[in-house]
């Protein structure tokens, strides 16, 4: 404030001068002039110069302030970009960790996979072995079961076996004071009813005449105690002497006597083509024994023939 004072003071004093002017002669011009043109060039040098600082401050400071500012917001885009790196190194690294566990991962898990069909290919070969043992599981048991009941039947004919050794041929069985051979092995081949007749003819035989219930019993039980199931039970019949070749539907026994009661198979005798020949089958009921077939068919057989009287 002082200093604009001083400034308006000193213009005023100039321009008071400068309107005298007028008034004096060229020389006291001329002084005038020099003095005032001194005057003149010290006053606006004073003020210029004292403005120019002024200003200079102003402008300073303002440009302090703006520097300031510019620093402040400097600091702080800085102090952000480094975060914003920081963040951004942060992720590069977790980044990094990621695919390196990423890498970890997928190897562990062709590892697993490896590992996983080795194991697949070994339960596939125990699979298959089980199946295979148990296959050969059932088969032992099927040859044991087979094996059990030939013993049970063959202890049950202990006392008739002991018998026919006393009054039949070797391999015949003793039963009602006759002698009867049982083609049951599979080693004998089976035959025609005319092959099969021929057979027992050759021992002073002939097939058997089943014309009593107790002769049908025992041979239908020792019949089915040696049923091999493996096998079709139209293949496991066994010719006997009755036949129906003369007249059709008349059944005669070999000795030529007249079937009485018959031990047929519902639906049988049906002559189905052409049976003249019967023959009886291993059955739970012995009463559904029989079944006309083709004399030609290749069945086991029964012979049966007296035996001997030994004193
Ligand atoms: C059938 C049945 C019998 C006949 C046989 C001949 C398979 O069983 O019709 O009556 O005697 O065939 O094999
Ligand atoms: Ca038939």
């Amino acid at each position: 404030m002082e200093d604009r004072e001083d400034l308006g003071g000193i213009s005023d004093c100039a321009y008071n001068k400068l309107d005298s002017q007028e008034e004096l002669t060229t020389e006291e011009q001329e002084f005038f002039s020099n003095q005032q043109k001194q005057k003149v060039s010290v006053s606006l040098m004073i003020p210029k110069s004292s403005l120019s600082r002024y200003h200079q401050l102003i402008i300073l400071a303002v440009f302090a302030v703006i520097l300031l500012a510019v620093d402040i917001g400097l600091g702080v885009y800085y102090n952000k970009l480094t975060s914003g790196q920081r963040i951004f190194t942060d992720m590069n690294n977790e980044l990094a960790k990621l695919q390196a566990s990423y890498t970890t991962a997928t190897q562990r898990k062709t590892e697993a996979n490896k590992l996983l069909a080795k194991e697949m290919s070994e339960q596939q070969l125990t699979m298959w072995e089980l199946e295979h043992q148990s296959r050969a599981t059932k088969d032992f048991e099927r040859r044991t079961n087979k094996i059990r009941l030939e013993t049970a039947a063959l202890k049950s004919h202990m006392p008739m076996i002991k018998e026919g050794c006393r009054h039949c041929l070797p391999g015949w069985t003793y039963m009602f004071s006759m002698c009867y051979y049982f083609a049951l092995s599979d080693d004998v081949l089976r035959r025609s009813w005319q092959e099969a007749r021929n057979f027992c003819m050759r021992y002073g035989a002939d097939l058997a005449v089943v014309d009593t219930r107790e002769k049908h019993l025992a041979i239908s039980e020792l019949i089915t105690n040696y049923y091999d199931t493996s096998r079709n039970i139209y293949q496991s019949g066994f010719w006997i002497g009755l036949r129906d070749v003369e007249y059709e539907g008349t059944w005669k026994w070999l000795d030529g006597t007249s079937l009485a009661a018959g031990y047929w198979n519902d639906g049988e005798p049906n002559n189905q083509g052409n049976e003249d020949c019967a023959a009886a089958y291993p059955r739970s009921n012995p009463f559904k024994s029989w079944n006309d077939a083709p004399c030609n068919h290749g069945l086991k057989w029964i012979c049966e023939m007296t035996a001997k009287t030994q004193s």
